[in-house]
């Protein structure tokens, strides 16, 4: 087992992380800018290492710097949360030559999920189900007008370089496709510096449905059920639950278990979400995140299983605590993100939150690195904590996050509370009736 773990990110994460390390006994070491000095994550762990100014890129993007700060604290592992440098094949290596263990996936994994053609393709030969498209990059229109003309109208064009939907252009017919392809490609190449694009048939009403996995590295996979994200506005998930009130049973385990199987054959290590668009009893695979989620509090709430330990324990070498059939689903979970934005416009609240009370009881889970008279820095995401619910069914846990969002008091800035207190009483949102475009035009209906 690691002797000490570095923490290389901020806010909730680094405080989920760190508690993590607490309960196995590893000392703590966190890395933080300037504006992060009085963060609830400084001052609880062991030691802590200023990396620089404000802006991420100086700080927490700095890879010398935090490889500086292990060498320093002697450090023997990285925890890099979500976000920042988790994805970072570059990082992962530059870790490993180093000799410090980075807590996820190798590069080369990481390498060949973010860049999408490569990482659909992997999906295929492993037998996971792909959305219709191109086998490859597509660059001459006159193999995108086949392509489209065999998957039929509409079609989507996204970067081979993008995810999380950057880089995308859909052409609803074939008068569309020549600009669609032609401004993909030139935007792909603008903000990646990588102009590869394909083709896929356009999904018009799908959910959005992931599966967690973690491989042991050695030839083992398993997966822990799937979360529905569908509730999301400019890609940036609001509401995530598991289970996803659209399966059954019987799809859960199929899925979950081409998931598994998949990550076994692959060699894969650490925690991992195959990302699929569900419609019409179908599932379909987009992408893949070789990093741990923000919404993975709902998988835990439902498997009682720490996702971190997991992590950490497979990262030591010391392997998975569960088989697959030790994994049981236990009733339903709910997370809402709340940001500190404004809940219609979602425009940045940043500022000093005069009162906190977080709500209690059977059921809640609060994560948040924020407490009362805490200014929120403005140069980073506006997430400021998470709210998890669990209940023994889906009723339950509705009933018991109504009563929770009441409880919960955040003074001084805008928060995303009163959406979800809004949501919660929604005909559609109770019935889980719902698809990737509800949330944003139930926000145009509301303006
Ligand atoms: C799609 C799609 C429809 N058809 N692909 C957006 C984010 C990126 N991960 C993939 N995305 C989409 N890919 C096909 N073939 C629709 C989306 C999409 C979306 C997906 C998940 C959640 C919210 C979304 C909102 C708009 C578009």
């Amino acid at each position: 087992m690691f002797q000490k773990i570095l923490i290389a990110n901020r806010g909730e994460i680094a405080l989920r992380v760190l508690r993590a390390c607490k309960e196995l006994g590893i000392q703590t070491v966190v890395v933080h800018s300037t504006a992060d000095a009085d963060a609830m994550h400084v001052r609880l762990a062991d030691e802590s290492v200023c990396i620089g100014p404000p802006p991420s890129r100086d700080s927490y993007l700095n890879i010398h710097q935090i490889v500086a700060a292990c060498e320093i604290t002697g450090a023997d592992a990285v925890h890099p949360g979500y976000g920042f440098l988790s994805e970072n094949a570059k990082f992962a290596d530059i870790l490993a030559a180093h000799n410090i263990t980075f807590i996820g996936p190798s590069g080369d994994h990481i390498r060949i999920m973010g860049d999408k053609i490569e990482a659909k393709r992997t999906a295929k030969r492993l037998g996971i189900p792909v959305v219709p498209g191109s086998d490859g990059a597509v660059t001459e229109e006159k193999e995108a007008r086949r392509i489209a003309a065999e998957i039929g109208y509409p079609v989507i064009i996204k970067a081979s370089a993008g995810g999380g939907g950057r880089g995308m252009k859909v052409a609803l017919s074939e008068a569309d496709l020549e600009i669609a392809l032609q401004t993909a490609r030139s935007e792909a190449g603008a903000a990646f510096g990588d102009d590869a694009v394909y083709i896929e048939k356009y999904l018009e009403k799908p959910r959005h449905i992931e599966v967690q996995v973690f491989g042991d590295g050695a030839g083992r996979g398993v997966h822990f059920g799937e979360r529905d994200c569908s509730l999301q506005r400019r890609h940036q998930k609001v509401w995530e639950e598991a289970p996803s009130p659209a399966l059954n049973a019987e799809e859960r385990a199929h899925i979950g278990g081409v998931c598994a199987k998949a990550i076994a054959d692959l060699g894969y290590s650490g925690a991992g979400t195959i990302e699929f668009l569900y419609e019409n009893g179908e599932f379909y695979f987009i992408e893949m995140n070789t990093r741990l989620q923000v919404e993975h509090p709902v998988t835990e709430a439902i498997t009682g299983i720490d996702l971190v330990h997991e992590q950490i324990r497979v990262a030591s070498g010391g392997g998975l605590s569960v088989r697959q059939e030790d994994i049981k689903f236990n009733g339903h979970a709910i997370e809402c993100r709340i940001n500190a934005e404004d809940p219609r416009t979602f425009t940045p609240s940043p500022g000093t939150i005069t009162h906190f009370h977080t709500p209690g009881g059977l059921g809640i889970r609060v994560d948040s690195g924020v407490y009362s008279g805490y200014k929120i820095p403005p140069y980073y995401d506006s997430l400021i904590g998470k709210l998890i619910v669990h209940g023994r069914n889906r009723v339950e846990c509705m009933m018991r996050l109504r009563r929770a969002l009441d409880e919960f008091v955040v003074d001084g800035i805008k928060t995303t509370l009163p959406l979800f207190r809004d949501l919660v009483g929604n005909a559609d949102i109770a019935n889980g009736d719902y698809d990737i475009h509800w949330l944003e035009k139930y926000l145009a209906k509301e303006e």
